[in-house]
C-alpha cells in the first residue's frame, strides 16, 4: 500500500503533540497504508537542515509528503517544500489551519500539488486510495489540487466527519516518551471538536461558514464530541504504554460547555481510577458551581479561562467575545469556592486597545486574583475578521507580520510609539503591574517598581528589558522569604502565578530560567 510521510514544522512553537496528524495517520493506517513523521522542532530534536529533512524523506521514499501547518509555520512549510520539490519528484499535500483560512494564498506560491481544507480524517486517505489506484483525483472533496496547467480545482468541503465513526488515533506517530520527558510529563487530549462561540481573533468563525456555504452544515453540527468511554480507554492505554505521564492537558476549545457532559466526564475519570491530574479550557458564560465540584473531584489542576481583556467595550467590539466584567468575576468566584487553580489568558496590544483599555485589564486581573495569568502580544491570523479590521484600520504592517513567527515578543501593528513602548514593558512585565494594582500587601513595593518602570524611555527600556527575569526571580525570592503573596514569572516567561501555588516533587512552581524570545531556526 501507498507510503504517507507526515511533515510537522512545529518551528520557534510551542513544541508538542499535533491531533490532527495522529488522526489522519490513524484514518491511513485504517485503510492499510504505512505512514511516517517528521517532527521538525529544536525544542525535542535541535535544529535540522533541509538536506538533513531531504535525507529523511529520500530513506522513506513515500508516494506522499503532508505538511500540516498554522499560519505562523507556513513560511517554513514553503521552505522545505520548495527545496524537496527542487530535488525530488514526490508530490506534495498541505493541510491544517492555515490551508483552511486562506487558501488562495498557498495557491498562489504555486508548490502544493493539493490543499486539503477543513477536516479531512476521510478526505485525505480517499485522496491516497486514488492515487495508488490511478484514479485521477482532481474531484476530491476537501482538496484544492493543482493541474496540469499550474491552477487549481477548487472542490468544495464534505460533511463534518462524525468522532464516533472514526478509527483510532496514531498516537505512537510521535515519540511521546521525548515529548513527555521535555514537557514535564503534559500530554495533550482532544475529547470534542467545534466551539459555539464566533470570536473575531479566532479561526471558528471563519471555519464554520466554509462549512456553510459549502456543505450546507448547520451550526450546532460543528460541535461534536469523542464518546466518554473512548477518551478515557486512550488516557488509560496512555497511561500503561507511558508512564512519564503526570497530567493531562485536554486541549479543546471549550470543555465546560455542558453541565451534564461535564459531570458524566468527571464521574467516568473517577469510576475508573485515572488519578492523573488534568487541565481544562473554560468560558465564564457556561461555568457553574456543578462543574466546579465535579471538576474539582475527579482531580483538575488548572482551570483556564479566556479573559483577553478587562475592557468591556474591546470584548465586544473588537473580539466579538461578548461578556461581562461581572460574569468574569463570578465564574473566578465560582472556581476559588470550590477550591480550583484557575488561569487567565490575556492579550495585549490589541486593535483599537488604547491606553485606559490596558489598565482595565491590568485591574480586572488585581481584583479577580487569578492562580494564574499568561498572556500574548496580539497577533492578527489571516482570513479572520479581526484579521480585515485591522486592515481596514491601517494597523497591518506586512514587514514586522513575515517577521514575527510567535507572539512573546512585539505588536505586529503599526502602533503609537508611545503606546508601542508601553506594550512592549507590559509584555515582560504585566504581574508587576498586577501586583502593583491588588489589594496584596506587597502592592506598595510593586507600585514604586513600576513608577520607575514608567520613567524608562525607548532607550533605557531596551537596556533593562533582558535583565528582568533576574530582576524578578530576585524580587520573588525576597517575597517569598517574607512569605508576602505576589505574582512572578514561573514555566515560562509570559506565565505569573501566585507564589502559593504549588507544583511538582519538589513543591515549587519552576522560576523562569531564560527568554524564549530570539527565534531560532530549524531549517
Ligand atoms: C491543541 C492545540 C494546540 C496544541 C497541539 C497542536 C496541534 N496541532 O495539535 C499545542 C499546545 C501544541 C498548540 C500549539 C500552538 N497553537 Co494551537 N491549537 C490547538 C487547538 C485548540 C486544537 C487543535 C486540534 O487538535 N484540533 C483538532 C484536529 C483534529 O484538527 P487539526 O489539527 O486542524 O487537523 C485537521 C485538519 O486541519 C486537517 N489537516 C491537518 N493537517 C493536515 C495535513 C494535510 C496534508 C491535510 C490534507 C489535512 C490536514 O485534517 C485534520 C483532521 O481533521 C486549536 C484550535 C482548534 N480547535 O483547532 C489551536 C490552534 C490550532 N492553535 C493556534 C496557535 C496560534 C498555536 C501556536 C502558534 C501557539 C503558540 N503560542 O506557540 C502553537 C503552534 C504550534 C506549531 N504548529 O508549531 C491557532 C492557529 C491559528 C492559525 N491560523 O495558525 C488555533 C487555530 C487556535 C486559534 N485561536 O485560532 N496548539
Amino acid at each position: 500500500m501507498a507510503k504517507v510521510l507526515f511533515l510537522y514544522p512545529n518551528v520557534n512553537a510551542q513544541e508538542g503533540f499535533n491531533h490532527g496528524i495522529a488522526a489522519l495517520s490513524g484514518n491511513l493506517k485504517a485503510d492499510g497504508h504505512e505512514t511516517r513523521l517528521i517532527h521538525l522542532s529544536e525544542a525535542l530534536y535541535g535544529a535540522q537542515s533541509l538536506d538533513e529533512i531531504a535525507d529523511q524523506v529520500l530513506a522513506f521514499d513515500p508516494h506522499l509528503i503532508c505538511f500540516s501547518v498554522m499560519s505562523q509555520q507556513y513560511k517554513h512549510a514553503l521552505e522545505i517544500a520548495r527545496y524537496l520539490k527542487s530535488r525530488f519528484p514526490y508530490p506534495l499535500a498541505l493541510g491544517g489551519v492555515h490551508a483552511t483560512m486562506v487558501p488562495e494564498e498557498v495557491a498562489q506560491d504555486g508548490i502544493f500539488d493539493y490543499i486539503g481544507l477543513g477536516e479531512c480524517d476521510r478526505a485525505l486517505p480517499a485522496l491516497v486510495n486514488a492515487l495508488w489506484n490511478d484514479r485521477n483525483p482532481s474531484a476530491m472533496p476537501n482538496f484544492w489540487v493543482k493541474s496540469e496547467e499550474g491552477g487549481y480545482t477548487r472542490n468544495l468541503v464534505g460533511p463534518f466527519p462524525e468522532l464516533a465513526t472514526l478509527p483510532p488515533k496514531d498516537y505512537e506517530l510521535f515519540d511521546l516518551d521525548r515529548m513527555l520527558s521535555k514537557m514535564n510529563g503534559w500530554m495533550s487530549m482532544i475529547t470534542s471538536r467545534g466551539c459555539p462561540y464566533r470570536c473575531a481573533y479566532c479561526f471558528n468563525h471563519q471555519f464554520l461558514a466554509r462549512y456553510r456555504k459549502e456543505a450546507g452544515v448547520k451550526p450546532a453540527a460543528y460541535l461534536r464530541r469523542y464518546p466518554i468511554e473512548r477518551i478515557i480507554n486512550d488516557m488509560e492505554r496512555l497511561k500503561t504504554d507511558h508512564p512519564a505521564i503526570r497530567t493531562f492537558i485536554i486541549d479543546d476549545d471549550l470543555f465546560t460547555m455542558d453541565e451534564d457532559y461535564v459531570i458524566d466526564f468527571c464521574d467516568a475519570y473517577i469510576d475508573r481510577g485515572l488519578g492523573t491530574p488534568f487541565v481544562v479550557n473554560a468560558h465564564v458564560q457556561s461555568f457553574t458551581a456543578p462543574m466546579a465540584a465535579a471538576l474539582q473531584a475527579a482531580g483538575c489542576k488548572i482551570l483556564k479561562f479566556g479573559v483577553e481583556s478587562g475592557s468591556e467595550r474591546i470584548r465586544t467590539e473588537v473580539l466579538r467575545r461578548k461578556m461581562s466584567n461581572a460574569a468574569i468575576r463570578k465564574a473566578f468566584d465560582i472556581a476559588h469556592e470550590a477550591g480550583l487553580h484557575t488561569s487567565a489568558f490575556i492579550m495585549i496590544g490589541l486593535p483599537l486597545e488604547k491606553r485606559e483599555d490596558l489598565q482595565a485589564t491590568i485591574d480586572l486581573l488585581a481584583e479577580i486574583q487569578p492562580g494564574r495569568f499568561r498572556w500574548a502580544v496580539f497577533y492578527p491570523f489571516p482570513g479572520t475578521d479581526i484579521h480585515t479590521l485591522c486592515e481596514q484600520e491601517g494597523l497591518l504592517d506586512p514587514e514586522k507580520m513575515a517577521r514575527l513567527d510567535n507572539f512573546y515578543e512585539a505588536s505586529p501593528l503599526r502602533l503609537d510609539p508611545e503606546l508601542d513602548l508601553w506594550i512592549r514593558k507590559l509584555q515582560r512585565c504585566l504581574h508587576w503591574y498586577v501586583n502593583a494594582r491588588s489589594a496584596l500587601p506587597c502592592a506598595p513595593l510593586f507600585q514604586e517598581r513600576v513608577a520607575k518602570l514608567e520613567g524608562l524611555g525607548e532607550e533605557a527600556w531596551s537596556g533593562r528589558a533582558d535583565n528582568f527575569l533576574d530582576e524578578d526571580r530576585r524580587l520573588s525570592e525576597d517575597l517569598q522569604a517574607r512569605s508576602e503573596l505576589h505574582y512572578s514569572l514561573r514555566f515560562i516567561q509570559v506565565m505569573a502565578v501566585r507564589s502559593d501555588y504549588t507544583e511538582d516533587d519538589d513543591g515549587l512552581a519552576k522560576p523562569v530560567k531564560e527568554w524564549k524570545s530570539k527565534p531560532k531556526p530549524s531549517v
